[in-house]
């Protein structure tokens, strides 16, 4: 096997002989193959789009599904990604039926096989296949980028937002990504692209959560525990979430978030639900040992699941893109009732989760809410009250070297307010941190996905200070990554002319000398240096 798409890759350059994460090499190599199906379909998608010809939204649907399936922490299941794999090539042999022009399709468009051949196959279309180290690596900064971009289109679409447009782009970047005959400076350009479809997708997104659930508001949210029995649900689809709440209301089993669930607390619909009691636990990477006191049901809608402790794997179920051999999961197409009465029967088993912790965070953050705070942002900006914004969204994960965001965040001089997004913010959410006159120090938009809000919240600022660069804000980017979500988010901010991002807490194992090169160059992306550094060049510390 080789993978080198997260952060926390073996030696901080590829896991070759089993996954950081816990995906074992047969796992990796049906992932490899899916991957290179899905190119391969996306390809033949692309050229009956040329001819013409529409794309069903099904078929737009297992693109995005099975591109999730391979991001870091979703599905260590090889039974259930071989099943896929088998879908996606009796739907490229029916799409292939209606292509009239089948001369130079790639061999990814062409290839079949059965189970058999999988692994034979799956040797020979890794990460590795391309040689050359610099197209090898925007490849893989694409194909990342889509990965997130179709993390986050698939839970528009779970609230039955689709846009074709976004899909469209995202089968014709993956089918790029096969092309010899494109170059560094196309696949740089592509690059870019899929920034500005990731601000889309973002935006569909955002859309179609505001839209089901209203704008998120600002929320004091309790991280301690009742009496009952609870179900935790952990990822980020907030459409799973709302099906167990309606289905566990009245029976006196109570509903937590974990980790990425958090922000759900925030939006108005979610509050009529009495036993939608707080958030449990924190960042996805300590989750073994939480979960394990947890006591009830675990419902994984989305990565990051670690494979999990026998003590605890009979409670851990998985639905959507995610899946753990040996824990059961719950099937259901967009649009379709879920039936979690199996995970509600279990519960109702189960002891009152062990307290953990005790108080409350506060987050609503978003847009809307931040937009009715513009007046008092502005003043205190202009008074000098606040003198800094730095933007810290992005991902946690298990490195001691993720320390350095806690410290930065406890030693920023008190007139410098954090803007956040994902679970990165678990780092210092629970500090004391204070506010600049009832403006709160740490404002959290929500999951990853809403760093949207983060960007139309700057532009909103560039726009009431009357400036032509988002550049000359006083905001600054100190942005932490783990997996493929964090890589369409930072090409996001790429595309909107956002400079001099720190990303941390190492550069991405995918990028090239050469190509992180062009990034230092054009946007002036750097890593992280000491706390102390940081202070000083981002903050003007001494
Ligand atoms: Fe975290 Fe995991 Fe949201 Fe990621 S839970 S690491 S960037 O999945 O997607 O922030
Ligand atoms: Fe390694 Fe990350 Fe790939 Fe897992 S996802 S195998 S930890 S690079």
């Amino acid at each position: 096997m080789f993978c080198y798409q997260c952060q926390e890759t073996a030696g901080g350059k590829g896991c070759a002989v089993s996954g950081v994460c816990g995906k074992k090499p047969e796992v990796a190599a049906m992932q490899d193959l899916l991957i290179y199906v899905t190119k391969g379909l996306s390809v033949v998608t692309t050229a009956l789009r040329t001819e013409g010809k529409e794309i069903s939204r099904e078929v737009n649907h297992l693109v995005t599904m099975n591109l999730f399936v391979t991001i870091t922490n979703a599905n260590f299941d090889r039974t259930a990604i071989i099943e896929t794999i088998k879908r996606t090539l009796d739907v490229k042999q029916e799409l292939l039926m209606q292509l009239a022009d089948k001369e130079a399709l790639p061999e990814a468009a062409l290839w079949n096989g059965d189970e058999t051949e999988f692994d034979a196959k799956a040797a020979s279309v890794g990460v590795l296949a391309t040689e050359n180290e610099d197209i090898r690596s925007l490849r893989e900064l694409i194909t990342y980028g889509l990965k997130g971009l179709a993390a986050y289109s698939k839970h528009a679409n779970a609230l039955l937002h689709d846009n074709e447009q976004i899909d469209a782009f995202l089968q014709d970047a993956l089918a790029k990504t096969l092309d010899d005959s494109l170059t560094v400076d196309d696949l740089v350009a592509l690059t870019l692209e899929t920034g500005k479809y990731g601000v889309d997708g973002m935006a569909l997104l955002d859309k179609a959560n505001t839209e089901a659930y209203g704008n998120p508001e600002l929320t004091n949210v309790d991280i301690g525990v009742r009496n009952n029995p609870g179900i935790l649900v952990s990822g980020h689809d907030l459409r799973d979430l709302e099906m167990l709440l309606e289905q566990t209301a009245g029976t006196g089993v109570d509903v937590y978030t974990h980790s990425e669930m958090l922000p759900a607390h925030y939006y108005p619909a979610f509050k009529k639900y009495t036993h939608f009691a707080g958030n449990y636990g924190n960042a996805w990477w300590k989750q073994k040992e939480e979960f394990d006191k947890f006591n009830g049901p675990i419902l994984m809608t989305t990565n990051c699941v670690v494979p999990p402790a026998e003590s605890y794997k009979d409670r851990l179920w998985t639905t959507g893109a995610t899946g753990v051999p040996g824990c059961r999961h719950i099937d259901g197409a967009y649009g379709e009732v879920k039936d979690f009465s199996k995970i509600i029967e279990q519960a109702k088993g189960c002891p009152a989760p062990t307290q953990i912790e005790s108080g409350t965070i506060i987050g609503g953050f978003a847009h809307e809410q931040l937009f009715t705070l513009a007046d008092k942002v502005v003043d205190a900006v202009k008074t000098g009250a606040i003198r800094k914004f730095v933007v810290m969204a992005g991902c946690d994960g298990r490195q001691k070297a993720r320390e350095y965001y806690k410290e930065f965040a406890e030693r920023l001089p008190k007139d410098v307010v954090i803007l956040t997004a994902g679970c990165a913010k678990y780092k210092y959410n629970k500090l004391e941190l204070g506010d600049i006159g009832g403006i709160p120090r740490i404002l959290d938009a929500g999951q990853c996905n809403d760093s949207y809000s983060l960007v139309l919240i700057a532009l909103k600022l560039k726009e009431i200070f009357g400036l032509d660069d988002i550049n000359d804000l006083p905001l600054v980017f100190n942005i932490a990554w783990y997996e493929q979500k964090a890589v369409i988010v930072l090409l996001a901010l790429l595309y909107l002319g956002v400079k001099n991002i720190h990303l941390g807490p190492t550069l991405p194992a995918f990028l090239s000398p050469n190509v992180a090169n062009v990034l230092v160059e054009n946007f002036g992306i750097a890593g992280i240096g000491t706390v102390e550094d940081d202070l000083h060049l981002l903050i003007g510390e001494a």
